[in-house]
């Protein structure tokens, strides 16, 4: 063969490869070919004519002003411009929220009504407004309205600018237009020859209103660093500059939710969900923005060198500028300082976590498929034959018949009732897949139900809307109208999901919505919702309003006594009300092990703290050690599930060896072990909105060096964890933050905090650590599942400080009703200070008739950090004598004696009491 025809095949084969194995980029819209992008990126700072407020007046305790902006000077022979005439709203919340409305004036002679995102913010917000009665004019110039904590917010008027600053005059915290790049497209009529229409690819979006975009800048003063605005891969956890000296790929961040197929570890693209919510961290400050709002969203994070940059003076400052093709202005400035304060307030905007089931935070175990109840039974039987706990079995597409959800395919899965059963009587639950494509199919009753009652999405044309997906010809409801919801959230009654029991709760998939045939996966930006509200204008709220309604509908099935679990694909801010979410279609490879960390983290920053990645990688075979390694951190994941691919080689934990069977195993028990830690961190998250997985500086907000640390995490605030991400990874640099020191969970070895350590990588776990002053509660005993642990004992597990003391908490109810609205909880409070141990009730009185009560016991309580030749301590009350002494961490742990233990002391868990060492 010729030499220039080999390498003529080569080149072909590389093409081919490239395109069958890689992310298809074409797919998807660049910032450039989206046009409202490229038009506001392409704008200079302080380009346009400037805007001004004027007539600022109080009313309802807001203020409310005018917007307004000449129009340029007209070319010759052009049409002119039309002036810019807004009407603003600001408003301020308890705690450091400034709210900032700003929307066309209704008016003139617009007729359509820009969409506003209804059911994200909490419904009682209005109650938590403060009304201003008050502003003042520090100079002709501007007005200054004063928040209720130590900050105030000035508008300046010519040019309009907002800054929010510490009062007094005090530094800025956080600006808007600060560089001239507000820009708002009114709505108007149509030029004559005009052409609105936008195509991509073979789509043409016929844009019936025109161009109706709006850019703003944000600047965060102070900041060196900007995390949020999920979901994108990335293996950092700040945010990287998207413009500026040295940035190579110049994508803005994307929101816009979109099932992207085998996406990169690394991109600014959007991928399942949207999160319009930044924050920004240094050692002085922190604060937060919040843009609600759900048509697509680009965002830039610009770094030194673009236009703007230059001549400001401000040491720590990151700009940023926002982009969306629609909707309206309506934008949370949180003032923090510190950075659990922003998540507060974030939180008090649109709601903590949902306080998940018990059992939803153990291992949960998935594969797309389970092909029938044989296999079923088989995968059931296989953890209980190795000795690994499970609670949950989930079954994906293949197990309905035709992909009709709420149905099973007959052959395959003809009792399914008994076969939930029997996971039943293991204490174990069972998820089945319900997507929201209907198969548009004379047999498919939900179909039939759905287009008499006019329940479909409509396309441009007022028709249903007629897509592509699993089931072949597909129409979606229409999520965005509340009686579609009832609707929705009716056929999870036992009686329409006929072969569904107690047991069985939801996974919502492809809720982007996903669409095969659709432009970049999805539904045109023209079909028409509920309201005569455009696709373009809601997109990223689609799966939330999805994931609402089916979360509502396991809620109605258990009479409002059972609390849901609905994992949802797709998500929007809110999200954290109705269930968990999971960072979709990753690869097995190392890089995506690796981004998951900062991915979760991410979510969890932004209210998402029920979150986690598939373990194991769901596109191709892991290598037995990519394996192990992703139990041992996805174990760590609020959000701990393994899954895969149909294409996949089967990997259930024993299917590679006994030696590695051993090591998931670990893993898994690890996360049993923490069962009690993590339930109560889901409970702190419920009530405070503070993640349970955590970056470094969400604990250690003065330490720069865990900044941009996305390696390493905290869980909550009493442990660290380490990932090893390379193969065949023999020694790992760990920084280990804070003043106090560590304890290695594996051996029990104390390491100095504040510092670096190389550390040797075993192959039986990841590094782990116990920070010093922390109590934390453990079970260890290991079941077939969490449920059957129940009742088990505690071992608590106190790490001392330097000055020998620690604290930690305990929360427990029934793991599954609602009960503890009303009281029914125990939540403990362990300090131990001037060598004596208590538990303390942290319940609040007069919580509400309901009571939980329990008889468990602690079974060892293990101290680390004792000094040597302490034996004897005496337990109140009973003033009862207990031996301490020499013994390993963990029960199953190394045998070398580190901490001091204290076996059987025989000791309520919801008791007061004291253990002092004597
Ligand atoms: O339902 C099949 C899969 C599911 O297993 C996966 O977890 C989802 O993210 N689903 C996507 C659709 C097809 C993916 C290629």
């Amino acid at each position: 063969m010729s030499s220039p025809f080999i390498l003529l095949l080569l080149l072909l084969l590389t093409s081919l490869t490239s395109l069958t194995s890689a992310w298809k980029r074409d797919e998807f819209r660049t910032c450039n070919q989206t046009p409202f992008c490229k038009r506001a990126r392409t704008r200079s700072p302080h380009s346009l004519p400037p805007l001004s407020a004027s007539q600022i007046s109080l009313s309802d305790g807001k203020i409310t002003a005018v917007l307004h902006r000449s129009p340029p000077e007209p070319e010759p022979d052009s049409q002119p411009e039309p002036e810019t005439r807004l009407l603003l709203e600001l408003s301020v919340y308890q705690n450091g929220v400034l709210r900032l409305k700003i929307d066309e004036d209704y008016s003139d002679s617009v007729s359509k009504r820009r969409f506003q995102v209804p059911d994200v913010l909490l419904p009682d917000l209005d109650d938590r407004r403060l009304f201003l009665s008050r502003l003042a004019s520090p100079d002709p110039g501007s007005t200054v309205a004063f928040l209720s904590d130590g900050h105030e917010a000035v508008i300046r008027h010519d040019p309009f600018q907002i800054v929010v600053r510490r009062s007094g005059g005090g530094d800025p915290v956080i600006s808007l237009n600060s560089h001239g790049l507000f820009d708002f497209e009114q709505l108007r009529t149509k030029k004559e020859g005009e052409d609105w229409e936008e195509r991509f690819r073979s789509h043409t979006d016929a844009r019936p209103h025109g161009p109706q975009s709006i850019a703003l800048d944000v600047s965060f003063h102070g900041a060196e660093f900007v995390y949020g605005i999920p979901e994108h891969a990335s293996a950092s956890l700040a945010l990287g500059r998207t413009r500026g000296r040295g940035v190579e790929e110049s994508e803005p961040y994307r929101l816009f939710n979109l099932d992207v197929f085998e996406y990169l570890h690394d991109s600014p693209f959007g991928i399942y969900g949207s999160i319009p919510f930044m924050l920004s961290h240094s050692a002085e400050a922190s604060s937060g923005f919040f843009w609600l709002n759900a048509a697509e969203m680009q965002i830039d994070v610009l770094g030194d060198g673009w236009d703007g940059a230059a001549g400001v003076g401000e040491a720590k400052r990151i700009d940023t500028l926002w982009m969306s093709e629609a909707g309206i202005v309506d934008a949370f400035f949180m003032v923090g300082p510190g950075p659990k304060d922003v998540l507060r307030q974030y939180a008090s905007l649109t709601g903590t976590q949902a306080m998940p089931q018990e059992f939803a935070v153990a291992y949960h175990q998935c594969r797309w498929n389970y092909r029938d109840e044989e296999d079923v039974a088989g995968v059931d039987a296989g953890f209980d034959e190795h000795d690994i706990p499970y609670d949950v079995l989930w079954l994906d597409i293949e197990h309905t018949e035709g992909k009709k959800y709420f149905t099973w395919d007959k052959m395959l899965f003809p009792n399914p009732k008994e076969m939930q059963r029997k996971l039943a009587d293991k204490g174990r639950h069972m998820v089945t897949i319900v997507d929201p494509h209907m198969k548009r199919d004379d047999s498919n009753s939900l179909h039939r139900e759905a287009t008499e009652k006019g329940y479909y999405v409509k396309d441009a044309g007022g028709r249903d809307y007629d897509g592509w997906c699993w089931p072949g010809s597909s129409s979606y409801p229409d999520m965005l109208n509340p009686e579609i919801r009832e609707w929705w959230a009716e056929k999870f009654s036992f009686e329409n999901y006929v072969g569904s029991t107690p047991s069985l709760y939801i996974w919502n998939d492809m809720n982007e919505p996903s669409v095969f045939n659709g432009p970049e996966v999805t539904m045109p930006r023209d079909v028409i919702h509920y309201g005569g509200v455009e696709h373009r204008e809601l997109h990223n709220a689609y799966g939330y309003y999805f994931h609402m309604a089916t979360a509502n509908g396991l809620l109605k099935r258990g009479d409002g006594k059972d609390r849901p679990f609905v994992l949802s694909r797709a998500f929007f801010a809110g999200s954290q009300r109705y269930g968990a979410v999971w960072t979709g279609d990753n690869s097995a490879d190392w890089d995506h092990l690796k981004s998951s960390v900062p991915m979760v983290l991410t979510l969890g920053l932004t209210g998402m703290s029920f979150s986690g990645a598939d373990v194991g990688g769901f596109f191709g075979n892991p290598e037995t050690d990519l394996l192990v390694r992703w139990y041992q951190l996805g174990a760590y994941y609020p959000f701990f599930r393994a899954h895969a691919h149909h294409d996949t080689k089967r990997r259930e934990p024993w299917l590679f060896g006994e030696r590695n069977t051993a090591l998931m195993r670990e893993a898994i028990h690890v996360r049993y072990s923490l069962l009690p830690y993590y339930y109560t961190l889901f409970r702190e998250a419920s009530v405070s909105g503070i993640p349970i997985m955590r970056p470094l500086w969400l604990e250690f907000p003065d330490d720069k060096e865990t900044f941009n640390n996305g390696e390493a995490f905290m869980v909550g605030e009493s442990l660290f964890v380490q990932g090893i991400y390379e193969q065949g990874q023999k020694s790992v640099s760990v920084y280990l933050p804070g003043q106090e020191s560590w304890y290695n969970l594996k051996s029990g070895l104390a390491y100095a905090g504040g510092t670096y350590h190389k550390l040797e990588v075993f192959e039986d776990s990841i590094p782990s650590f116990q920070k010093a002053g922390t109590i934390v509660p453990r079970k260890e005993r290991f079941r077939r599942s969490s449920t059957q642990m129940a009742k088990d004992p505690y071992t608590l597990v106190i790490a001392l400080n330097s000055s020998l003391a620690a604290q930690g908490e305990l929360y427990i109810d029934d793991g599954k009703s609602y009960d503890f609205e009303h009281g029914a909880y125990i939540h403990r409070q362990f300090s131990f200070l001037n060598d004596k141990l208590s538990s303390s009730s942290i319940k609040p009185a007069n919580l509400g008739r309901k009571q939980f009560s329990s008889d468990t016991t602690i079974e060892r309580i293990v101290i680390l950090g004792l000094p040597a030749g302490t034996k004897r301590a005496v337990i109140e009350p009973g003033n009862r004598e207990a031996d301490i002494e020499p013994g390993p961490l963990t029960l199953r742990g190394g045998a070398s004696p580190v901490a001091h233990i204290v076996r059987k002391p025989n000791l309520r868990i919801s008791d007061d009491w004291t253990l002092r060492i004597l």
